[in-house]
């Protein structure tokens, strides 16, 4: 029985050694420390032996049982600081490599643009005042002077929520609703999105963007209309730059104008840009309609002022050079990425 031990043991630390993985391992276990095992096949024979040599075999038994389940164990132990220091070495990280540069958003040219103007008019006093784009009718036609059936309402058509509300078709309605609370003086600019219901095309789209502004104090006169848009364009387009003033007609403003800056990219001379004329037409202009300043609740007997209003669109597309509106909508990363 002694031969038998020592054979077993011998076989079972010899595979323990040779085994490559913890199923091998478990494979061992089973074989000879299992239920039906060897080595308990062995202990279960014990009763057949002498007294004198029961104790000496169990002890031996339990000896070779011993044997085997440490060297198991240290065998486990050792195939698991393997497969660990395995994984280690393959998902390490070369902290020497160059790290991906995380891309950085820009801003949108009508963003900068916007900008751009808004810090001309701050460094002039003004502030910005802002309003809902979904407007009422009365604010945005009826307070300015564009009753029901007034044709004015055909070029400005718009998306009609019900008989009295609607998207707005400029900024306009904000003056209004700052008119209505607060007195002068009133010196503001109105950004914002506006909405017409144009077919799109190059240069029109169903949604763009205005800035509008108002001075209303007393003694305003058509002469700080023109200082104040003379500065701005200069501010804006560069010192070289001429303004001229041509008549027009706004049902909110009398009298009314559009204004033209000398061309920016040929100084006037003429080119492709400008048509050949010198000349870009870049805002419009009037002094406010005194049935628009008493529909602001301002007495336009004590009180004179004036507007104007600039399509931010048509403004950036001029800066940057760009030919189609549509551009500036599609948010197309490869457009958006050049500014
Ligand atoms: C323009 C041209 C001329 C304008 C008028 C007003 C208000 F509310 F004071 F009457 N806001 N903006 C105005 C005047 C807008 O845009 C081409």
């Amino acid at each position: 029985m002694r031969e038998m031990l020592e054979k077993i043991r011998n076989q079972a630390l010899d595979s323990i050694r040779d085994a490559k993985q913890s199923d091998d391992l478990e494979a061992i276990r089973v074989k000879y420390l299992g239920k039906k095992g060897e080595l308990t096949q062995i202990l279960r024979g014990m009763g057949k032996l002498s007294p004198e040599e029961r104790p000496v075999m169990g002890q031996l038994a339990n000896k070779v049982r011993g044997d085997i389940e440490s060297e198991l164990s240290s065998k486990v132990r050792e195939i698991e600081e393997m497969a660990l220091a395995k994984r280690l070495r393959e998902e390490s990280i070369d902290v020497t490599l160059p790290g991906k540069r995380p891309s950085l958003g820009g801003l949108h040219p009508l963003t900068t643009v916007l900008n751009l103007i808004t810090d001309v008019f701050l460094g002039m006093g003004f502030n910005v005042a802002e309003g809902p784009e979904v407007e009422l009718d009365y604010y945005n036609f009826e307070a300015l002077n564009i009753p029901r059936n007034h044709p004015a309402r055909d070029t400005q058509d718009t998306f009609y929520i019900n008989q009295n509300i609607l998207l707005r078709t400029h900024t306009s309605p904000t003056q209004i609703r700052v008119m209505e609370k607060q007195s002068p003086p009133i010196k503001i600019i109105v950004p914002g999105r506006v909405y017409r219901s144009d077919a799109v095309d190059a240069t029109h789209s169903p949604i763009f963007h205005q800035i509008e502004g108002l001075v209303v104090d007393e003694n305003i006169t058509m002469g700080d209309l023109k200082g104040v848009l003379d500065v701005f364009a200069k501010r804006m387009f560069g010192e070289k730059t001429r303004t001229r003033f041509r008549p027009h007609h706004f049902p909110f403003t009398e009298p009314s104008a559009e204004m033209d800056v000398s061309c920016v990219t040929c100084e006037g001379t003429g080119c492709r840009i400008c048509s050949n004329t010198g000349w870009i037409e870049i805002l419009g202009a009037g002094m406010v309609h005194p049935k628009v300043l008493e529909y602001g609740k301002i007495d336009p007997n004590r009180y004179s002022g004036f507007a104007f209003g600039m399509g931010l669109d048509r403004i950036a597309n001029q800066i940057y050079g760009i030919d189609d509106i549509r551009l500036l909508y599609e948010n197309d990363i490869r457009f958006l990425s050049q500014f």
